[in-house]
């Protein structure tokens, strides 16, 4: 790859390792750039976190937590079966806690989950699961095993491997001739006009345009046939594709591309641009949490996210401007935040109309939040697309 670095997000921690206090000592770090890459248009960290580190048997992250992720991948589900296939033979990588493969047939649907805990649980629900990571290795012996696969599902789990190029070869290997691989993840077109910089931290190595995509599924002999746009997760594509040999693509494919064309995101000199904004954005954050600790107000953040792992170890937001977060996961509760150690505690115990002002931390579901919380008589402040109270 031949990357130029265009924004140095500083010293960061492993996201989604939340620590007792006796760990704060030999936390680890490590320098997060970002660069593009001249080649494809890929848009990727200048130095990648092993993987090891940040997925492992402690994984703290549950798909599950939100309804609207629930409700997203049950709609979707139901939206394959009736229209595309009733029964097709699954296949999902990086299931996570199973919040997708619980809408599908327990005998014809397997799962790639190397997060030892979680994949313990989905084999418990019932659903087979190859507790290692994605390669050509895995997806030979789940051939050997299971045999093709109508349908190779992921949500955002691409956008976390490094080598794309073994990932989707891997997936060739695995895929029925008529098969679809249908994979979503965060927009790069979408962070570039949220400012939403939190969508980069280790566990992203990438950020994806569909550009960038169709350069790199080309060259395994894979091609995209259609595009959808999502609201979830900050704005992210679904992206179909088939075998080359198989494609018949929609419009929506050349639609997104030209939007990215247009948008110069296939050039440098937007994401230079991008990088002042988030220069920006952190002075601005900075200075209203400032003003509000002069003013004594109670500020907390809500949803210990991997995003605000991002934000406030890039800004250095530490107990001083934030006095705690709250989160749903029991995974995270009693433990501190990655890098900036930021007690978390439960919405029970920490929200409450005492709090002024609570950080969005997890802005991606602001919605379904406003709505949870509609007796909530403080105000909610946000960096997307710019900072300010809501
Ligand atoms: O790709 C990834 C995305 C999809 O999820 C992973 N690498 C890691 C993770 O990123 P994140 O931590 O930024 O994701 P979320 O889904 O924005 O996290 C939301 C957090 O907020 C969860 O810890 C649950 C919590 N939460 C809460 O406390 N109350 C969420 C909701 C909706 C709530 O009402």
């Amino acid at each position: 790859m031949d990357k130029i670095k265009f924004l140095d997000l500083g010293r960061q921690p492993i996201a989604n390792r939340f620590l007792n206090e006796d760990e704060f000592e030999n936390e680890f770090f490590y320098n997060l750039s970002v660069g593009f890459d001249q080649d494809t248009g890929l848009v990727t960290q200048m130095d990648y976190v092993d993987a090891p580190m940040m997925f492992n048997d402690e994984y703290a992250y549950r798909g599950s937590m939100s309804k609207t992720m629930r409700d997203h991948f049950a709609k979707f589900s139901k939206y394959f079966k009736d229209n595309i296939q009733r029964s097709p033979k699954v296949l999902e990588i990086g299931s996570n806690d199973g919040v997708f493969i619980k809408n599908w047939n327990k005998k014809t649907t397997f799962a790639v989950e190397p997060c030892g805990n979680f994949a313990q649980e989905t084999n418990d629900m019932g659903y087979e699961t190859y507790a290692q990571f994605w390669d050509i290795d895995t997806s030979s012996e789940i051939l050997e095993d299971q045999g093709k696969m109508d349908l190779v599902f992921s949500a955002n789990c691409m956008c976390h491997i490094p080598d794309l190029d073994g990932t989707f070869k891997a997936i060739q290997n695995i895929l029925a001739d008529d098969g679809l691989f249908i994979f979503e993840d965060p927009s790069l077109e979408r962070m570039v006009n949220l400012n939403s910089y939190d969508q980069i931290y280790d566990e992203h190595p990438h950020v994806f345009s569909v550009t960038a995509m169709q350069n790199i599924l080309n060259r395994n002999n894979l091609s995209i046939v259609k595009v959808e746009k999502l609201e979830v997760h900050g704005g992210s594509n679904r992206i179909y594709v088939k075998k080359t040999n198989k494609a018949n693509e929609d419009t929506s494919v050349e639609d997104n591309l030209t939007l990215e064309r247009n948008m110069g995101l296939d050039k440098l000199s937007v994401l230079d641009d991008f990088a002042e904004k988030v220069h920006t954005s952190k002075n601005d954050l900075l200075n209203i949490l400032t003003r509000l600790k002069n003013e004594n107000k109670k500020v907390i953040s809500y949803g210990a996210t991997s995003k605000s792992a991002t934000i406030f170890n890039y800004c250095q937001i530490g107990v001083d401007l934030i006095q705690y977060i709250t989160d749903t996961t029991p995974e995270k509760q009693g433990k501190h935040s990655p890098g900036m150690h930021i007690p978390i505690i439960t919405p029970e115990e920490g929200f409450d109309n005492s709090v002024d002002c609570a950080f969005l931390g997890a802005w991606n579901f602001a919605k379904e939040i406003k709505n949870k919380e509609k007796d909530f008589t403080g105000k909610f402040l946000t960096h997307v697309p710019r900072v300010r109270l809501l």
